[in-house]
């Protein structure tokens, strides 16, 4: 073998979703695992006229070469959706990347150095973890309550690059911030000069009320704000944004121009075309209540059946239900029986940068029908109770 590895290239780890994927996709397996949206919630009508309207009007600009930036009307259209959220962002603040995902990896390219800080919470999202990993950051990992990170923790953040935060329906622990507490981090990461990068991909998937204000609101100027078209419309498009301040836009934008060129034109402009005139007003709704349908089919059957000892949260929005099991039940070493018995889910200990709880697992309501959620229940149980 003659070739050597990069550095950063031993820093790099398989994603355990992505994986666990590969299983779930044999016939027969019931998954829970992967934050995989409703298919049926594909608005696949739509996206077909929209191909055709773009296709018919403006076909060779969509199949060119396109701006790094992304598709100045989408740009446009993302810049008053957030304004509306109290957000004051301008077109030109707006980054429209390859998925969210990729909002990460830059964010993480232009701000870490080896050795630098990033602070996260306890667990977080381990697609984040995975893309910052190879810009090789010492993580510190902030402790949190019921309403996000707890403030007295705050300060092991201090001089780190970046706080990343999930506020809404945080993956994995479904956790919302309350508004007070968005206050008092988005406030004292401000005074510490502290920047925030806030990942929103599942804000609009609410289910009882609307969530409180991102924390970017409050201070514009220190965080770095990321959304998704994944969740609303479909994950195939691979569509996302970040939304930066004009003093870390342009480098963001250069990791772009050499990352891809730019997200793929066509599917900017069919999006555009499918949201312009107001789509997701009326087709966002019957997302949420297919999953608040989807989150008490689930609740109902973990009360149903997993057995005394484990404990979980009743998700108010998003994708997730994060349950701990006994103590000394490693999720990882259960995963194999419950596949056995035909069912999968995300153990939880990858979501932790550091002290993994390795009695925790994952599981997402929202990708298959309440029956086989129910089954996909009972099947976990069954495994558990022959594991345990
Ligand atoms: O915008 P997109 O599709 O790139 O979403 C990436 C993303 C960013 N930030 C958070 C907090 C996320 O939860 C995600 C998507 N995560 C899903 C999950 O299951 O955790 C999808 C991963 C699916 C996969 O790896 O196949």
């Amino acid at each position: 073998m003659s070739f050597t590895l990069a550095r950063r290239a031993a820093r790099m780890n398989p994603s355990v979703i992505r994986e666990i994927l590969k299983v779930t996709e044999r016939p027969g397996i019931l998954s829970l695992a992967g934050g995989l949206p409703a298919p049926e919630s594909f608005p696949v009508e739509a996206m077909r006229a929209a191909t055709e309207r773009v296709l018919r009007e403006a076909p060779r600009e969509a199949l060119q070469y396109a701006a790094s930036e992304g598709y100045a009307p989408l740009r446009e259209w993302v810049a008053a959706q957030l304004n509306e959220q109290g957000l004051a962002a301008t077109p030109g603040q707006v980054l429209i990347t390859t998925g969210s995902q990729q909002g990460l990896d830059l964010v993480a390219k232009v701000l870490l150095d080896p050795g630098s800080g990033v602070a996260v919470e306890a667990p977080t999202y381990l697609g984040a973890l995975q893309a910052f990993a190879p810009y090789e950051p010492e993580t510190i990992s902030l402790p949190c309550d019921d309403d996000g990170p707890r403030l007295d923790a705050l300060e092991r953040a201090r001089g780190a690059r970046f706080l990343y935060l999930l506020p809404n329906f945080q993956n994995p622990s479904g956790r919302c911030m309350s508004a007070a507490r968005r206050l008092a981090v988005a406030d004292a990461a401000a005074a510490m000069g502290l920047p925030i990068v806030e990942d929103n991909p599942y804000g609009d998937l609410w289910f009882d009320s609307e969530p409180p204000p991102p924390l970017a609101a409050r201070h514009p100027l220190n965080t770095i704000y990321l959304g998704s078209f994944s969740k609303v419309l479909a994950p195939g498009l691979r569509l996302g944004y970040v939304v930066a301040p004009p003093e870390v836009f342009p480098k963001l934008l250069q990791a772009k121009q050499a990352a891809d060129l730019h997200t793929p034109g066509f599917n900017q402009r069919v999006v555009h075309e499918v949201i312009r005139d107001g789509f997701l007003r009326e087709h966002v709704p019957t997302i949420r209540a297919r999953y608040r349908a989807r989150r008490d089919a689930m609740a109902a059957a973990l009360a149903r059946h997993l057995p005394p000892g484990c404990r979980w949260n009743a998700p108010r929005g998003g994708m997730f239900f994060w349950v701990e099991l006994p103590e000394g039940v490693d999720a990882a070493a259960l995963l194999p029986r419950a596949v056995e018995r035909g069912m999968a889910f995300v153990p939880g200990a990858p979501f932790y940068a550091e002290r993994p709880q390795a009695n925790t697992l994952r599981l997402s309501f929202v990708t298959v029908a309440p029956e086989q959620i129910e089954r996909g229940v009972e099947l976990l149980a069954q495994a558990l109770k022959e594991f345990a």
